[in-house]
């Protein structure tokens, strides 16, 4: 792992801080009606993602969510912008305006969404996991899911056959 110096610190502060007025804006144009459909923000989470990006390589690693799902794609390396676009429906959209907020993908970034079933992500982000170690990327997937997603069938199997066939995937509740 890379040391955590105080230029990381204040990388991190950043990031979060830029993270939170992104969701913080989403949810005054929210009201605004200039997003439609649902919208679930991260506010209060920014500090995970600082902490999982750091640990991983992202030349090669995924990551896969549920729903609260703007500002990871950010961390990973997508224009802020193209999510932002793909919110408000625009074709310059990470989905072409299709996705919307619950889906946002960037396979360029591998990031993989972006799901609204609770705990759809979940043999999702195993599956990817299975792909890398049958041809030996040597990537890890980076599968996150909210408590309610813990009390699905899918979380349970998925976790026999990641632990019985040693995937690449880590699961954050
Ligand atoms: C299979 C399924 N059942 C029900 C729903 C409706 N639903 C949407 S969000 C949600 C709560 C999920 O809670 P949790 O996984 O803890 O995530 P959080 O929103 O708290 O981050 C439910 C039940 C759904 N989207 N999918």
């Amino acid at each position: 792992m890379r040391p955590i110096t105080k230029e990381i610190y204040l990388n991190w502060y950043e990031e979060m801080l830029f993270w939170r007025k992104f969701e913080d804006k989403l949810a005054s144009v929210y009201i605004q009606q200039k997003v439609r459909g649902f919208l679930h923000l991260y506010n209060g989470q920014e500090a995970i993602l600082a902490g999982a990006l750091h640990v991983m390589d992202l030349e090669k690693d995924r990551m896969i969510t549920a729903y609260r799902n703007h500002v990871m794609p950010i961390g990973m390396g997508v224009d802020p912008k193209k999510v932002m676009a793909e919110l408000y429906g625009k074709s310059t959209g990470t989905s072409n305006g299709l996705g919307g907020s619950m889906h946002i993908f960037s396979k360029e970034h591998r990031f993989h969404g972006g799901h609204g079933i609770v705990g759809g992500q979940i043999p999702l982000g195993a599956g990817m996991a299975f792909g890398d170690k049958y041809f030996n990327r040597g990537a890890v997937t980076l599968c996150f899911m909210g408590d309610g997603a813990v009390r699905q069938g899918s979380f349970h199997e998925t976790l026999n056959l990641a632990m019985l066939w040693d995937l690449p995937v880590v699961f954050y509740r």
